[in-house]
């Protein structure tokens, strides 16, 4: 049985999930989607997003559902810590806040940006409003970091991948820059031979 991801080929959400089988070890097959998605991935994922996932009869999207699957189907990991509950909690809190809040936020203003019909639609109140609460949302980020090498803990955690890529969407599609420790942060994190082997899967 093989592990079956499938992503666009500059997709960050795939990434994340194939950076969390690299750091479990897990043997996976990256899956190349096109834009606009065929009647045939159509029919394996009716929604029509990426990232999928195909493990035998399990077939899910949603990236943090898939990264929670993934933990427990094939761990314990550290990557979710399960002896200690105030880290386990923080984990699930951060790792679910880097989609619910942080990247669904993101999405509508990549949407206003890349489809909105004029530059008022761009910068309509609600494209205004969801820019000033992603930058709180980063801030919350860069307090919670503080000075520590990761978001809980001494190592590496779901947390991390997961508001890692978010950031990195922030930054890549939508021109925003870094607060100097998050900057750092990012780069110690994709300095991880896991993360480069991860991004190396990806299809360009
Ligand atoms: N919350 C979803 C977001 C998925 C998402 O927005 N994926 C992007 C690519 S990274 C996408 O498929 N966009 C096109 C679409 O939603 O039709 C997840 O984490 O999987």
């Amino acid at each position: 049985m093989t592990i079956k991801i499938w992503n666009f080929p500059r997709g960050a959400r795939g990434v994340r999930l194939f950076w969390q089988c690299e750091e479990m070890g897990l043997a996976y097959q990256a899956e190349a989607v096109s834009f606009p998605v065929s009647d045939a991935y159509a029919k394996l994922n009716p929604i029509g997003n990426v990232p999928f996932l195909q493990d035998g009869e399990v077939a899910i999207n949603e990236s943090v559902a898939i990264m929670f699957y993934l933990a427990e189907r094939y761990g314990p990991t550290p990557l979710l810590p399960k002896d200690d509950p105030v880290a386990l909690a923080r984990v699930l809190q951060l790792t679910v806040f880097s989609e619910a809040s942080l990247g669904a936020f993101v999405n509508t203003l990549l949407m206003a940006k890349f489809g909105g019909a004029t530059e008022a639609d761009k910068q309509n109140w609600s494209v205004r409003a969801q820019d000033s609460r992603v930058d709180q949302f980063v801030d919350y980020v860069v307090k919670t970091l503080g000075d520590r090498p990761y978001l809980v803990g001494s190592s590496l955690t779901l947390a991390d991948i997961a508001i890692s890529t978010s950031l990195g969407v922030w930054v890549g599609a939508l021109g925003r820059v870094l607060p100097p420790s998050l900057a750092a942060y990012q780069e110690r994190l994709h300095a991880l031979p896991t993360y480069q082997r991860a991004r190396d899967k990806q299809q360009r």
